[in-house]
């Protein structure tokens, strides 16, 4: 097996399982899934593709909370080890610029990454339709919103945890309003998180029949010595609806509209109940990832069934054979992407 270098902190007390012997998958879960249950917090009746990250020796995150009445919002949990979380039980009180309340009319599927000093949050919400929002903190007490990136429609976007080439560079999926039956994974940059430009085609739809209707940035990308290393989502059409599985991809250091590798086969695809039963069945929503420099361990967060969160585990040397060994990327994954 390679010995590939994961660009990030040592995480010591990431959360961890080691692979089950029966296991062939590069992918396997935490024995006791669902770590997020059902009606985990007074007025929320479900949690799931949600995002956390390392936060002062313990864990920090950004969950997607459907209220009771229907409408999803994002709440702050905390944990000690990763796995037990406590949720606030207000939804977090974006402000504007000013430190006026700025609250978004619905919000979900956040991403939570961290980019020098600041913590970005990264969601869809409504802009005269689903686009994307941003709000940023150094301290998860103020969260001040900045300009929305895009005009409508998109409804999933990633942020790299650094400037690349000196930018700002955001991972998203246009699309239409509702739930879109196709997309493509673009990216942009930006040199202040306001003004976004230099647009890229990514990767596209359909190549693996996995993922033939739709693709979307899943976790923010992990800096590996073999390149971007990428978890996505991708859809495929069933006679019973869209089934979401997990995908994986190495995207060019520089130029990361370039895609090296591209896994054929998904990573992980609903098996579990938790994953085939819920609110959405069949779906498997990867948002974020804890990384370890020193061990290579990956701790995967991703929603499942529209109910629950699930973790699964794989090491960086481990993911990044499976993704070379199986590489499937077409001419248009290795372009830059302009046309
Ligand atoms: C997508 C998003 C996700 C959701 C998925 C499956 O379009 O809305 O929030 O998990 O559909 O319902």
């Amino acid at each position: 097996m390679s010995n590939v270098k994961m660009f990030c902190d040592a995480l010591p007390n990431i959360p961890w399982q080691e692979k089950p012997a029966d296991v062939t998958a590069p992918v396997w879960r935490y024995s006791e899934n669902p770590v997020i249950d059902r009606n985990p917090v007074e007025g929320v009746a479900r949690i799931f593709n949600s995002a956390v990250v390392p936060y002062e020796g313990k864990f920090i995150g950004v969950f997607r909370g459907e209220q009771v009445n229907g409408i999803p919002y994002i709440y702050l949990g905390r944990s000690e080890d990763g796995i037990h979380w406590t949720f606030d039980k207000d939804k977090i009180p974006f402000v504007n610029e000013k430190g006026e309340p700025f609250m978004p009319v619905y919000a979900y599927d956040p991403r939570l990454v961290k980019v020098e000093d600041t913590y970005y949050i990264i969601w869809c919400q409504d802009f005269y339709g689903a686009s994307i929002g941003i709000a940023k903190t150094t301290d998860f007490k103020t969260f001040v919103r900045i300009e929305n990136p895009f005009i409508p429609f998109n409804r999933n976007a990633v942020l790299f945890p650094r400037k690349i080439n000196g930018m700002y560079t955001l991972l998203s999926r246009p699309s239409d309003s509702g739930h879109t039956p196709f997309g493509d994974i673009f990216l942009s940059q930006s040199p202040d998180m306001e003004f976004w430009g230099r647009h890229r085609h990514v990767m596209s739809k359909g190549s693996n029949w996995w993922e033939s209707v739709k693709i979307g940035g899943g976790a923010a990308p992990i800096e590996t010595s073999e390149g971007w290393l990428l978890f996505y989502h991708g859809v495929t059409g069933t006679c019973n609806g869209f089934v979401y599985s997990i995908g994986g991809a190495i995207l060019d250091k520089d130029e990361p509209s370039k895609v090296l590798y591209r896994c054929g086969n998904f990573l992980l695809t609903p098996e579990k109940w938790y994953e085939e039963r819920g609110f959405v069945p069949n779906v498997c929503f990867p948002c974020a990832t804890l990384q370890d420099a020193d061990t290579g361990r990956i701790a995967l967060y991703y929603g499942c069934a529209d109910s629950y969160v699930g973790l699964a585990f794989t090491t960086v040397d481990e993911v990044v054979d499976y993704i070379k060994t199986h590489d499937n990327a077409g001419p248009t994954d290795h372009e830059v992407g302009i046309r």
